[in-house]
């Protein structure tokens, strides 16, 4: 039997039959180089700034192609998918296909085009906010390319022989927008493409039957269900968590099961990926140390230390393997576990393609850079937001635990992008202030972290889905400005090298002050913007009442920290990793409570 691309290239135009069913993703959600970065600045960055990008990377829209000029590489999503539609339909039916070549797979025959998408109008949460701040709240780059794509789809001449449907993590961006019309989507789809009611959704299409405008289908709800794709994906990435277990409040993820994934599935995606040319593997979840200690009898929280060694390990002694990077995780199991953080970091860190010379002590200047969420620096908020985020730690020891949890991480060269939410519902100025506080005390003690403030987004589906935060930048109060700009002054820290650097961003943003932004962003902007410029010194404008400069955080010893967890729960405290609080007895529990028992042999 012909696969989908002969099928279509038989006449050599290529487009006289097309595939019934066509896959592709935004090219910006898909490109595979450069790393995270460059797709994570493309969600934020406005359209009009895409020449930093084109100058940075100028072979960043470069592809790889199969021999039959199908899609090398997919985001893990489209992969999952195809594989999912493999079940039921012949690979004959199925293409999966770049943006530029949808012309050549779509013809007649074809009955479907479903896209993937991330995050098609980047209204979701640090995306919107940066291109608000330049003036166009609805073009990020990320959202004019899967705009491009969309509209490519709809004016494509066999249109009417087709439907288009959406899915993936911001399928929900073109519901709450109603873009249906606009994009030509005609069903958005929730949820995961292993459910057989998304099989049901695509014969209903090649039937040619009409797809309801959307569809909420169920998430697996154990590890076998979770289907693992044989093709290489964008960044390959590899399932290796759903769910996440801490419960807060604005989160997504988190309403999906707790699941961690087999060992033995999740290396033969590496190997996978590998022989189809990727040298990159990152493993999604989200929160990484929750792998192997999910439905056991210890507490997800207690991170199991050798199974997440052992599957790190396997992942980069892979042969092919030559990158590794990492993606969520949260902050408190550094606290719980800082032998755990030494030897991850002693497995990896080799292998990671991420240097900062100016902050790393490793010899060739590598560092680990995951993804965790601080949110806020205010535990009365951290309260209504987010109450078990530094389990099992309580969260009336946040901002210890983030102080210790950094200098753990730091110390082993992990400097994090830790994300803030501004402008939680019910946020106050004494709420920034506290966040302030906290992020001050980050520089006071030479610590470091990329930190990534986004306004507060109620995201679809999450419990705080019907709240409204701050909606437009002109909103932000002077402080919720003062802590966006002194986040992003904080990370040009070790970009700031060079005796040029200081001045050029600070004349730069002093010059795009006077000529956009001051308009656009309010009176509140001014003089955090001045304090991100240094244009005087950050005391004098704390003195003249300006900006509020962070005041001295009691932080706890991790010791004392320890001492906080509910004392049944010592037991799971490891004792080689020292401090144990005073009264703690030796664990009569051998260590085989820490052996992966929900790991499968790979
Ligand atoms: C890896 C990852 C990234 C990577 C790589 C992305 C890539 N292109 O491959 C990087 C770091 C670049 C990234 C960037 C961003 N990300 Co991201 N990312 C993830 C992460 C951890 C895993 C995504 C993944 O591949 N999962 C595995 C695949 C299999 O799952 P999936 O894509 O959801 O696909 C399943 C279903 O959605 C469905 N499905 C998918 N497509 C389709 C299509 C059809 C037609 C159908 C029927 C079904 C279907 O079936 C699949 C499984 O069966 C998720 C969290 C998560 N666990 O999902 C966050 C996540 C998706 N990212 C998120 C965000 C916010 C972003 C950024 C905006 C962050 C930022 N400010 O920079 C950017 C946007 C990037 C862009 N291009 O615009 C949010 C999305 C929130 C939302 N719903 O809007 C998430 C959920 C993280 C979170 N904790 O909230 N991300
Ligand atoms: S820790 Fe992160 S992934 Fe887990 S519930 Fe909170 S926000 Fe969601």
């Amino acid at each position: 039997m012909l696969d989908g691309a002969a099928r279509t290239s038989t006449t050599g135009t290529g487009n006289t039959v097309g595939a019934r069913i066509v896959l592709t993703a935004p090219l910006t959600e898909t490109i595979d180089h450069a790393g995270y970065f460059i797709q994570m600045s493309m969600a934020s960055l406005p359209m009009w700034l895409e020449g930093i990008i084109n100058r940075k990377y100028p072979h960043w829209r470069d592809l790889e192609y199969n021999q039959d000029g199908t899609a090398r590489y997919m985001p893990a999503g489209v992969r999952v998918l195809e594989t999912s539609l493999l079940r039921r339909f012949p690979a004959s039916d199925i293409v999966c296909c770049y943006p530029a070549d949808l012309d050549k797979f779509i013809g007649p025959d074809t009955r479907v085009v479903a896209v993937s998408t991330h995050n098609p109008l980047g209204v979701t949460f640090a995306a919107g906010v940066y291109t608000s701040i330049f003036g166009s709240t609805s073009q990020p780059i990320n959202s004019h390319y899967a705009r491009e794509l969309f509209l490519q789809i709809k004016n494509n001449p066999h249109r009417a022989n087709y439907q288009v449907m959406v899915g993936g993590s911001g399928g929900w961006q073109i519901i709450q927008t109603n873009s249906y019309e606009e994009l030509g989507v005609d069903c958005v789809v929730e949820g995961r493409s292993e459910s057989t009611a998304t099989l049901d959704l695509f014969d209903q299409a090649l039937r040619g039957e009409r797809l309801p405008k959307q569809v909420d289908v169920p998430h697996p709800k154990s590890r076998d269900e979770i289907l693992f794709p044989d093709k290489r994906t964008t960044f390959g990435v590899v399932e290796m968590t759903t769910g996440c277990g801490r419960r807060c409040q604005f989160c997504v993820p988190d309403l999906n099961p707790q699941i961690d994934l087999p060992k033995a599935k999740i290396m033969e995606a590496v190997r996978a990926n590998v022989r189809d040319g990727n040298k990159q593997i990152s493993l999604a979840t989200e929160d990484m140390f929750i792998w192997g200690q999910v439905h056991t009898p210890t507490p997800f929280y207690f991170p199991n230390r050798e199974a997440l060694v052992d599957l790190y390990a396997s992942i980069v002694d892979t042969p092919g393997v030559q990158e590794h990077v990492l993606s969520h995780s949260t902050i408190a199991p550094a606290v719980v576990d800082p032998v755990m953080i030494e030897q991850l970091t002693n497995t990896i860190i080799d292998k990671s393609p991420i240097h900062i010379p100016l902050l790393s002590s490793h010899p060739k200047k590598k560092a680990l850079v995951p993804l965790i969420g601080l949110e806020t620096g205010s535990i009365r908020m951290a309260k209504q937001i987010m109450p078990s985020k530094g389990v099992p730690f309580p969260i009336d020891e946040w901002q210890s635990v983030v102080i210790r949890g950094l200098e753990i991480l730091n110390k082993h060269n992990w400097f994090p992008a830790m994300t803030l939410i501004v402008g939680s519902p019910g946020e106050t100025d004494e709420d920034s202030k506290a966040t302030l506080d906290l992020i001050y005390e980050v520089e006071r003690r030479g610590l470091f972290a990329f930190f990534i403030p986004s306004i507060f987004t109620p995201l679809h589906d999450t419990r705080m889905e019907k709240q409204k935060g701050v909606t437009e930048t002109r909103q932000l109060s002077p402080l919720q400005w003062q802590l966006m700009m002194k986040c992003w002054k904080m990370n040009l820290r070790p970009g700031q090298v060079s005796w040029w650097g200081p001045a050029a961003w600070r004349t730069g943003a002093l010059g795009l002050w006077a000529w956009k932004l001051r308009k656009l962003n309010g009176p509140g902007f001014t003089w955090p913007l001045f304090m991100f410029a240094s244009a005087l010194p950050e005391r004098l404008m704390g003195a003249m009442g300006k900006i509020h400069v962070g005041r001295p955080i009691q932080v706890k010893t991790r010791k004392e920290l320890l001492a906080t967890i509910k004392p049944h729960q010592w037991k799971f405290i490891r004792e080689d990793a020292g401090d144990l609080p005073d009264g703690y007895t030796p664990s009569a529990t051998p260590p085989s409570t820490f052996i992966p028992l929900t790991v499968s042999p790979a």
